[in-house]
């Protein structure tokens, strides 16, 4: 999969791209990741990317000229076909929420550009007649959609067919889909007094699995209990929940 991201600061990408998950599936050829600064795409002597906003107000909007053609640059270099299909996907705080289903359904191209907004906001004529699509991380407020990028391209690139190895696939949310995970012990056995729970150490599995499932649906009550709307739960399950919603 490949990933063409235009950016007013390419260097912040440095760190994750040479570590980890990202550095093995670059390495690996699985993916590749084309920076592009944006500054590149100006013609005038000061590489002006910004200007005021008309109409007046606070801040600067980032000139849609530079960001135009720097994604028309990655279309010459593609198929009339590929071009015409191109995502390109503005980072922006008022684009559709992300999610695991999402990055489920972007992991499925094979190219993604991804422009990263700044300062107060972008010309309004990128978002109408450049970009396919809209996406923001969550509701807080971040400097600019660099990390952005960097939190959907991480998530994607987890999907793609041997990016994790195959134990961690094999582990993977299928079965406690929906639910959030179950509490974790390694060793010591006892830390300062705080024991690990005795079950987890009975070697009996079947006591073990259904504690775990017990214990996730527990928490997810407890934080998410909105996700348990959508969880795939047994009879049983259902009951243990009933009788937990119960004032005790
Ligand atoms: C004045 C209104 N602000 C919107 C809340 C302007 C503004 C602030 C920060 C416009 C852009 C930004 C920079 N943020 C992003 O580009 C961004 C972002 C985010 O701030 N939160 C969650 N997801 C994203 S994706 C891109």
């Amino acid at each position: 999969m490949r990933f063409d991201i235009l950016t007013l600061f390419p260097e912040m990408f440095q760190g994750p791209l040479s570590t980890g998950l990202f550095q093995r599936a670059v390495s690996h050829g699985l993916v590749t990741v084309n920076l592009h600064n944006i500054r590149d795409y100006t013609h005038d002597r000061h590489r002006t990317v910004d200007d005021y906003p008309y109409g007046g107000g606070a801040g600067m909007v980032l000139k849609p000229e530079p960001i135009f053609e720097a994604v028309e640059s990655l279309r010459v270099e593609m198929s009339p076909e590929k071009a015409a299909a191109l995502p390109v996907i503005l980072l922006t705080p008022q684009g559709r929420l992300f999610s695991q289903e999402v990055a489920a359904e972007l992991s499925q191209h094979n190219d993604l550009a991804l422009i990263c907004g700044r300062y107060e906001g972008v010309d309004e004529r990128v978002r109408e007649h450049l970009a396919t699509d809209e996406i923001s991380i969550g509701d807080y407020v971040l400097g600019g959609g660099e990390l952005a990028a960097m939190v959907i391209i991480d998530a994607i690139i987890r999907l793609l067919p041997g990016v994790l190895g195959s134990d961690e696939s094999a582990l993977d949310e299928s079965h406690t889909a929906g639910l959030l995970e179950y509490p974790q012990y390694t060793r010591p056995p006892v830390y300062r007094d705080w024991p690990v729970p005795e079950v987890l150490l009975s070697g009996n599995h079947a006591q073990i699995e259904a504690w775990r499932r017990e214990q996730a649906i527990i928490r997810t009550l407890q934080r998410r209990p909105e996700m348990l709307e959508r969880a795939q739960l047994n009879r049983k399950e259902e009951h243990i929940i009933e009788r937990l919603k119960q004032p005790h």
